[in-house]
């Protein structure tokens, strides 16, 4: 079902580059009004395996059924079974039953962008440059990628990356920003130097408060004095050993959407500290006032407020840490399955800056919970492994529900968390659907 709004929205939006999407090609004689000219009509029958008889009376625009309501069919070039939020900019999440592997593949990891990516696909990455400057900058200089990798010593790390507005679809009155369900998180392997590296080669003056980018994707606008996104870091989380600037992921080369030729990473931080396509590091004197780092953009209330309030940017605060939190990654939602025949639980456990210390999951709506088995972290930063298994006592619908909780004992609520304007941070405990049968 979501797929078929996801379709809907998307021709909506922007028909020609969602026909870009849908179909895989730019082409103008694909545009939504006469949609089954010529051209047009042979590519649907190819993607459809048939010809149409009828083509003649089909309206131009129609999204045929057989696709809008195939699973398979809505994709993003290199992304497989994620659910495509909008379409400019591109934003897509993963159904959490797809985020069951240890290690996040590409094809898996949600992407959220602010702006328009830049066309890097023809670069020499070795040539991009990144420029390390700011007030707090004792010897700025511009390196190349290919000196940072020859400069730097290597690491490979698994970091999970969620994005702030996760979980946004629960709040009630709902907040403004793409409806993110689950699926706005992942935890590839990532390989990079370490940021302290690079920012100590350039000279961390004692001024030093914050450490920002600024990145080559553009804003929507199309006006180049504008900047999609530029956040950072307070110089401690910048300096942690797990912040990286990273080129590949899973052993190949980063992916276009996701940054391409190199992108930071500050693990357990909403994303958006994140930047891909990283052009300039920043060594600021003071707390970063780069796009979406002031107002009301990934802050919340200082002080609690009433769901609806209105909350003057003043008393709004920057978001840190990301909280504590878990995804049941199988079984899949609304599986069938026997009374007492044992079923085997699995999925994954994150914290933000804080390591997940036990996980319980519950057949009774809260009512009892039991221990999950929970594994270490690959590294600081990786999400978690978790393994439980149930039996339910009766026929009828069950939810399975899974909590996590962190090592300074704040566990995730049951229901959704405070509401904010922006619709972030809402960690409440993930749920699947299941029929058991007699
Ligand atoms: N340059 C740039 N960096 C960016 C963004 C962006 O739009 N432009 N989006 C940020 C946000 S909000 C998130 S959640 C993460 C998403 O990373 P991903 O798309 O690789 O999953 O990237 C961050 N870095
Ligand atoms: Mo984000």
């Amino acid at each position: 079902m979501t797929k078929e709004k996801g379709i809907h929205e998307l021709y909506a939006g922007n028909s020609r580059l969602a026909d870009e999407v849908v179909w895989g090609r730019k082409t103008d004689s694909l545009s939504r009004r006469g949609f089954l000219g010529g051209s047009g009509l042979a590519v649907m029958s190819a993607v459809l395996g048939a010809s149409i008889p009828f083509a003649k009376y089909m309206p131009g625009g129609l999204i045929p059924a057989a696709l809008a309501q195939s699973d398979e069919f809505f994709s993003i070039p290199g992304k497989s079974g994620l659910v495509v939020l909008n379409d400019r900019p591109i934003n897509a999440e993963t159904p959490a039953h797809l985020l069951d592997d240890p290690i996040t593949p590409a094809t898996r990891l949600f992407v959220r962008n602010n702006g328009v990516p830049p066309v890097t696909w023809d670069i020499d990455p070795l040539a991009w440059e990144i420029s390390i400057e700011g007030e707090a900058c004792m010897r700025p200089k511009t390196m190349s990628l290919g000196e940072i990798q020859k400069r730097f010593k290597h690491y490979t790390l698994q970091l999970q990356i969620e994005c702030g507005g996760n979980g946004r679809s629960e709040f009630y009155p709902p907040a403004k920003g793409n409806q993110w369900s689950t699926g706005a998180i992942g935890c590839p392997e990532w390989t990079g130097v370490r940021m302290r590296d690079v920012l100590e080669a350039c000279g961390i003056g004692d001024n030093a408060v914050y450490v920002a980018y600024t990145a080559a994707d553009t804003h929507l606008s199309g006006d180049p004095t504008k900047e999609p996104i530029s956040r950072g870091v307070p110089l401690h989380k910048a300096l942690e050993k797990e912040s990286m600037i990273v080129w590949a992921m899973n052993g190949k080369p980063l992916p276009e959407l996701h940054g391409y030729p190199v992108r930071m990473l500050c693990a357990g931080w909403p994303g958006s500290v994140s930047g891909k396509w990283l052009t300039r590091i920043i060594i600021r004197d003071r707390v970063h006032d780069g796009a979406k780092m002031t107002g009301q953009s990934y802050r919340v209330p200082c002080k609690p407020v009433m769901p609806g309030a209105a909350v003057a940017d003043e008393d709004m605060c920057i978001i840190e840490s990301m909280p504590v939190k878990s995804l049941i990654t199988y079984p899949k939602s609304g599986i069938e399955t026997r009374v007492n025949k044992p079923l085997q639980l699995r999925g994954h456990a994150w914290a933000g800056d804080s390591a997940v210390k036990k996980m319980y999951t519950s057949i009774n709506f809260g009512a009892t919970w039991r221990s999950a088995k929970l594994k270490k972290p690959a590294n600081r930063l990786a999400w978690q492994h978790w393994t439980a298994t149930v039996e339910f006592p009766q026929a009828g619908y069950y939810e399975v529900w899974a909590r996590a909780v962190d090592d300074r004992d704040r566990s995730q609520p049951m229901v959704v968390p405070a509401w904010n304007p922006r619709g972030y941070l809402n960690n409440a405990c993930h749920r699947v659907a299941i029929m058991v049968t007699a």
